[in-house]
């Protein structure tokens, strides 16, 4: 085992926010949930949890899935027809991350448009929009991520979103917020949540993520949009039966673990500034806006995996996102000592490894 694990015992894993654990009150509310039958409507613990998400992202309903990417599998399952085309920036999670679902759930084809720090150019989603012509699909949705994953977690600014919620509405089409970690811009950006919400049709957050729940999300919507998604969820797989046992934990992430994530983000800075004076690792800080810190590695002459595996050796955990570049992610698993301890670790591997490429 490595240094850090001879020292402290403990690996600082900052692969994801996804490896949180449900916290002590996480665990006595699912001990004590009351639960029912779900599918017939009847677990009041999972009632209490979309009534609960609904309210805060301002829509008429919410229905629980599993995940994510099945919170957002529903909604484009929900908004389109086969052979319709949905439109989206290049590297969202929707059409790297989700196995190409959209085109063997729903069968539509995926267009995307290159965005800036994930922000896609509102005049580019216009041109993109295809208008009446026997042989084009019709465009149906366009997916926003917020924050954006592989920028960095960067924030789509709410004014960029309005332009494209304003575009769609007037090309009647409908907008579907990625908002895995939509919590994590709210508080970036210091405003009520609602406030990003606003300009989109249909939203999907994570409660297993930053917010620490063990599993699940929301999709939330108005309630004929809702009624339709909770169809598509059962289609999928996802109708569950007790689960108020994991909803009594996301109603503690939305209650008690908003306002920490800030906490989070200070992390990922302080990590970021430690970061930047090793030679051969690239940071853009205008990235570093939430809780991850993307370290490109050419510099150092060493790819994204050898990096990740010669960090892991020392009990440092992240993942390679692209060839030449590594994901740190903050989350409440990790604590300040633990950024700078991670800091030390990850500049004495690239010291060594610099010192290898030059022997
Ligand atoms: N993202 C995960 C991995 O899939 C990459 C992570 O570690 O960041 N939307 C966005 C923006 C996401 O980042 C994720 C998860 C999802 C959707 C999917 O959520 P899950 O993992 O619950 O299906």
């Amino acid at each position: 085992m490595g240094q850090v694990l001879e020292k402290s015992g403990r690996i600082i894993d900052l692969r994801s926010d996804t490896v949180t654990k449900p916290t002590p009150e996480m665990r006595e509310a699912m001990f004590r949930a009351e639960v029912g039958d779900d599918v017939y409507g009847e677990d009041p613990t999972v009632n209490r949890l979309e009534e609960l998400g609904a309210s805060m992202v301002g829509f008429e309903a919410a229905v629980f899935v599993p995940s994510g990417t099945m919170g957002n599998q529903v909604c484009i399952m929900s908004h389109t027809q086969r052979g319709d085309e949905i439109i989206m920036e290049s590297m969202a999670h929707i059409c790297t991350y989700e196995v190409g679902a959209p085109a063997v759930l729903s069968g539509v084809q995926i267009r995307t448009i290159k965005g800036t720090y994930g922000v896609m150019d509102p005049a580019e989603v216009e041109e993109a929009i295809r208008k009446p012509n026997i042989h084009f699909p019709r465009t149906s949705l366009i997916c926003l991520e917020n924050t954006h994953n592989r920028s960095g977690g960067c924030v789509i600014p709410i004014e960029n979103m309005k332009a494209i919620y304003e575009i769609a509405s007037r090309y009647g089409v409908k907008v579907h917020l990625d908002g895995a970690r939509v919590f994590n811009a709210a508080v970036a950006l210091g405003v009520d949540v609602k406030e990003i919400t606003r300009y989109c049709d249909s939203v999907q957050f994570c409660l297993s993520k930053g917010l620490s729940a063990p599993v699940g999300s929301l999709v939330a919507g108005s309630k004929e949009f809702i009624e339709r998604a909770r169809k598509a969820r059962k289609l999928l797989g996802g109708g569950m039966r007790q689960a108020g046992i994991i909803a009594a934990a996301g109603i503690v992430a939305l209650t008690k673990m908003v306002g920490r994530l800030k906490e989070d983000h200070e992390n990922a800075r302080i990590l970021a500034e430690r970061l930047c004076q090793v030679p051969g690792l690239y940071i853009d800080m205008k990235t570093v806006q939430t809780n991850m810190v993307v370290v490109g590695t050419r510099g150092l002459g060493v790819d994204g995996p050898d990096f990740v595996a010669a960090l892991k050796k020392r009990g440092v955990l992240c993942n390679a996102d692209l060839p030449h570049r590594v994901r740190l992610v903050t989350h409440r698993e990790i604590s300040r000592d633990d950024v700078e301890e991670a800091a030390r670790i990850i500049g004495e591997v690239a010291a060594q490894l610099r010192e290898e490429r030059s022997s």
